[in-house]
């Protein structure tokens, strides 16, 4: 992988993207390096996921415009199947996803972010889909995901339509993002949260994320029958005999199998 580099330490894995002459732009390679990282892991052994820039100005700065510039419409169509493909493929990744947003997320940069399940931003994180001022849509799902995550048609509109830039803080107040912090703590912070998570029963924290999203695909009566189906389905697992046990036993260690 030309673009990215994947670390895991105690059941998480840091996939950065690491393009720094170009703000860690998405070009085709960098797509395909990121599904090969995701592709890399290994479920029995990793337990959530961050998903961070290089360096201390930029997450992803969007999609690469130097590539795009001379695109005709098959190959806009083309880049959009094969970035939208990566952004679903981790949104539906059966782990948790956090986003530690170490910068600009501009484009396909914010449209990467929120495709993650949890956003976090240090303090210089600067958040916008600028994409109609250079004559195309946002093209990675902006248009679909922005209004789902923050909930606020209005507003999701507004700063589609505008192309203007928020600040951390903005992006706080709307909901994009969950928590800043100051930069050099944003790594720290996304690794206390991914291992809060991986300490919890695996099992039940796939099967969590896979009642949130597919739930929110459908109609309430469905959706509580996703749950009514994920949650029973964990009755048969070694980790929620542990974790009864545990808490029946006054056992703070729990030895959670995956399984
Ligand atoms: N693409 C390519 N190169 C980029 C880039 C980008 N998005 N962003 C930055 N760079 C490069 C710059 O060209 C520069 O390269 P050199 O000139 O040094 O070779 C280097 O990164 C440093 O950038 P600057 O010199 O501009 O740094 P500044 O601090 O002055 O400014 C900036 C930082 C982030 C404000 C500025 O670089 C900027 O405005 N960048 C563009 C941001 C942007 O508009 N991003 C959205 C891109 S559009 C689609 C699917 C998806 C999409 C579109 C279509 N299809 C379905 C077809 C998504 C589109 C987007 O994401």
């Amino acid at each position: 992988m030309e673009f990215v580099k994947v670390d895991v330490k105690d059941a998480v894995a840091t996939i950065t993207i690491d393009r720094p002459k170009a703000l860690n732009a998405l070009n085709t390679q960098v797509l395909k390096d990121i599904a090969a990282a995701f592709d890399s892991l290994d479920l029995d052994e990793v337990r959530c996921v961050i998903l961070t820039g290089s360096g201390d100005r930029s997450f992803v700065a969007g999609a690469d415009i130097g590539e795009m510039v001379e695109m005709d419409s098959a190959a806009g169509k083309e880049l959009g199947r094969v970035g939208n493909k990566v952004m679903r493929d981790i949104e539906n990744f059966p782990i948790p996803v956090i986003a530690a947003i170490n910068g600009f997320a501009l484009g396909g940069g914010n449209e990467l972010a929120m495709s993650c399940d949890v956003r976090l931003a240090s303090d210089n994180a600067i958040f916008g889909q600028p994409e109609v001022g250079l004559g195309i849509t946002p093209g990675f799902g902006g248009t679909q995901r922005l209004a789902r995550v923050i909930g606020n048609l209005s507003k999701a509109k507004e700063l589609l339509y505008t192309g203007r830039n928020i600040k951390a803080d903005q992006a706080l107040e709307l909901g994009l993002v969950s928590a800043v912090y100051p930069q050099e703590e944003l790594i720290p912070a996304a690794e206390k949260m991914a291992s809060i998570i991986a300490a919890n029963a695996p099992v039940a924290v796939r099967n969590t994320k896979a009642a949130v999203n597919r739930g929110l695909q459908t109609d309430i009566d469905a959706a509580i029958e996703i749950e009514v189906e994920l949650f029973g389905e964990l009755f048969d697992t070694a980790d929620q005999k542990e974790g009864m046990n545990a808490f029946l036993e006054k056992r703070k260690e729990k030895n959670f199998q995956n399984r």
